[in-house]
């Protein structure tokens, strides 16, 4: 089995559209016999990380433990997908200096936020608007757009398969090793 280990981490906004890709392209990987796996909210925020909320403190820590769970994942030989808001620039740069270079992409899903407001998967922006949740990312908490990441889907524009083939072909994942 030969395979290189290595972290793809997507950021953007709420219903942006990062776990969709996420899985999405893990499908795409799989095809090709490769081993990958999507860490996202839903599988940590449950467990892992379940003593955690969505204050900044908060959020930086859910990203360190993800962070350093993903090394571990990676140096076991697996593709890991991350798709967290990860809305700040520090935590996002503190996980990308713990790899190599050629081991890490910052795949920014980009979306304008009216666009997820409008999609709303979870009703979690209705909820913020409303005054039911606090400290939203992109309503009443900040998102810190990556200054130089690796690449940017624009998920206004591009169909899921159209993102999925741009990541496989800008991160060269469709070759054997
Ligand atoms: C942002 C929140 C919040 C707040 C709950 N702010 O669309 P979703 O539902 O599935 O994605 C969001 C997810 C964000 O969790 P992350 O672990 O990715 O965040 S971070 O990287 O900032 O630690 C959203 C839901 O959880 N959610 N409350 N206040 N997103």
């Amino acid at each position: 089995y030969q395979q290189r280990g290595r972290l793809l981490w997507l950021t953007g906004l709420p219903g942006a559209g990062k776990s969709t890709l996420a899985f999405a392209l893990e499908r795409a990987l799989f095809e090709q016999n490769k081993l990958c796996y999507v860490l996202d909210g839903d599988n940590v925020r449950h467990g892992l990380n379940s003593d955690l909320g969505f204050s900044e403190a908060d959020r930086h820590e859910n990203l360190r433990r993800i962070g350093e769970v993903a090394k571990l994942m990676v140096d076991a030989g697996q593709i890991v997908i991350a798709a967290f808001v990860s809305p700040y620039h520090s935590d996002r740069d503190r996980v990308r200096h713990m790899f190599a270079a050629a081991d890490f992409d910052e795949i920014h899903i980009h979306c304008p936020v009216h666009i997820c407001e409008q999609r709303d998967p979870k009703g979690l922006y209705a909820k913020a608007r409303a005054g039911q949740i606090q400290g939203f990312t992109g309503i009443d908490a900040p998102y810190e757009a990556p200054q130089q990441p690796e690449l940017v889907i624009n998920t206004e524009l591009l169909s899921v398969q159209e993102a999925v083939l741009l990541i496989m072909e800008t991160m060269e994942l469709n070759t054997a090793s």
